[in-house]
């Protein structure tokens, strides 16, 4: 019976309905910034991963795994909708009252889990707006449209960063413990009248301040980006963050281990995103300070998580997929010591750049799948595989078809996800913070020439990836130093040929 439904896997073919029962939950774990380096089993120094590491011996751990942006908001976008996010305006970074960036008429992934008969949800990280309109939602009462217009049961979020107002968690579209004696404002615009901000008031930043940005409202001793008054006892502690996002995904997994249904879980970790204030338990427990501590946190966040499926007695019957929205930053807005305390810790691990940027180490992120018994254990796998494919890959798990038109840049690479074919993609495309589309086949990375400054201006020490002339680098030595666009022309156009294909509308 396993075999004939692991062949079908492998033609790609959809599921049958008699197989339903075997269908298995799916744990979609997000990391935020955490870089290609940034974990044991990918050669971080300075801090130990070992329930990362545990859960990469027990699958496939892919060495070619790209998002399709090097911010959270576009990447995401991709992830959950299998479109690219220059198809769609509106799609970066976002602010804290940004309207839903993904519109209720779209199917995205979690519309094709609750197809499919799943109990869907998210918890964590959202950062793909919320409500009708910016600006115009109400914090007081319920936020709409939520997460529910886009096939998730369940949600308790954030409804951007955690270094953006408002400091609160939505649950079901209502903020979560809402404290009536203190009603919440938010604004993009201005501060409101007497509310203090990290600019005026830095005696009260008694928990971290800002090295960039990060200097308006002032929420646990911490300045953010943006202006926010009341929330009260609803306010966000930073450093329970991990624990809240942990202990609401044990409940929405043993509410639907109780109701007898498979579950999807988008599981958006904080961690490591700025602010990295992580709970005082995990505080010392890497050589790298809070950035380091936070990755620590992450790690006990996934084990915590498989632990609760293992007594449950759904680790065997739980797909796994565990990533990050894009690659690393160090000092991305506060005073945490992080580039300090370094060492020999190298964030995105053998690539050039890191997060906003065009080059690889922006996009290229640590990627496992682990299903015990479906997925070959301890695997590393070098196919090339993009994000993007995730929403066509598992649909087509479940055997769910997507109406016409929905996912169109998704494609089917299931066989690679799940470790049975070693051939990916032929070609993976990214999306820098600048708006640079950038192309990267198994050998080559290719960078359209684009003029601007060579290092991002705001703060974060990194390379933009941008040069007035064409990039192409051979990606079989692992730095992006040597242009050999020059020497290679053929390559370059047809590289620039695909890219000028991608960029076009889908029929
Ligand atoms: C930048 C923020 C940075 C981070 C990023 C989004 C400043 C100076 N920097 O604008 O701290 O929040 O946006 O990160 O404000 S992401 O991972 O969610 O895309
Ligand atoms: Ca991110």
């Amino acid at each position: 019976m396993r075999t004939s439904h692991l062949s079908l896997l492998a033609a790609g073919l959809p599921l049958l309905a008699a197989h339903a029962q075997e269908r298995p939950n799916v744990l979609f774990i997000l990391a935020d910034d955490l870089g290609y380096g940034d974990i044991g089993c990918y050669g971080a120094q300075g801090v130990h991963t070992p329930c990362l590491d545990s859960l990469a011996r027990s699958g496939v751990r892919f060495t070619d795994a790209h998002a399709m942006a090097s911010t959270s908001t576009p990447s995401r976008y991709a992830m959950l909708t299998g479109e690219y996010a220059y198809r769609k305006p509106g799609t970066d970074v976002a602010a804290g009252n940004a309207g839903m960036i993904i519109s209720p008429d779209q199917y995205t992934m979690a519309d094709a889990f609750r197809a499919a008969g799943y109990c869907t949800g998210a918890i964590g990280k959202w950062h793909l707006g919320l409500g009708a309109e910016t600006g115009t939602q109400d914090w007081n009462g319920v936020v709409s449209p939520s997460l529910d217009s886009l096939g998730f049961d369940y949600h308790y979020i954030m409804a951007a960063t955690a270094d953006r107002v408002p400091c609160v968690f939505l649950e079901q579209g209502r903020v979560a413990g809402y404290d009536a004696s203190a009603p919440i404002s938010v604004s993009y615009r201005q501060n409101f009248a007497g509310e203090p901000t990290g600019r005026d008031n830095p005696e009260l930043l008694t928990n971290l301040r800002p090295s960039h940005g990060h200097d308006m409202s002032i929420v646990n001793g911490i300045s953010r980006i943006g202006y926010m008054k009341g929330g009260g006892s609803a306010l966000w502690r930073d450093e329970d963050i991990a624990d809240s996002i942990a202990a609401h995904a044990l409940r929405f997994i043993g509410d639907a281990a109780s109701a007898g249904k498979p579950f999807f879980l988008y599981l958006a970790t904080n961690d490591i995103h700025v602010p990295r204030f992580p709970h005082p338990r995990f505080r010392g427990k890497s050589t790298m300070g809070l950035r380091g501590d936070a990755i620590a946190q992450l790690d006990w966040t996934v084990g915590h998580v498989m632990h609760a499926l293992d007594s449950l007695g759904l680790l065997r019957n739980t797909l796994i997929v565990f990533t990050s929205d894009n690659g690393p930053v160090v000092d991305d807005g506060y005073e945490d010591r992080a580039e300090e305390l370094l060492g020999n810790h190298r964030p995105a691990g053998p690539f050039r750049g890191m997060k906003y940027s065009a080059f690889e180490g922006g996009t290229a992120v640590p990627f496992i799948v682990s299903w015990p018994g479906h997925v070959p254990a301890g695997m590393q796998s070098d196919a090339l595989v993009s994000q993007v494919d995730l929403m066509r890959s598992l649909a087509t798990l479940t055997g769910t078809s997507l109406p016409q038109g929905a996912a169109c840049d998704s494609r089917n690479e299931l066989p690679a996800l799940l470790g049975q074919s070693l051939t990916g993609r032929d070609y993976v495309v990214e999306y820098a913070a600048n708006h640079l589309l950038t192309l990267k086949t198994k050998r080559w990375k290719y960078i359209p020439a684009n003029g601007g400054s060579a290092m991002i201006q705001w703060g974060p020490k990194i390379e933009t990836g941008n040069l007035p002339a064409p990039q192409l680098y051979d990606m079989t030595s692992p730095w992006e130093q040597y242009n050999q666009a020059e020497a290679n022309p053929t390559v370059v156009a047809a590289m620039q040929a695909i890219l000028d294909h991608e960029i076009k509308p889908k029929q």
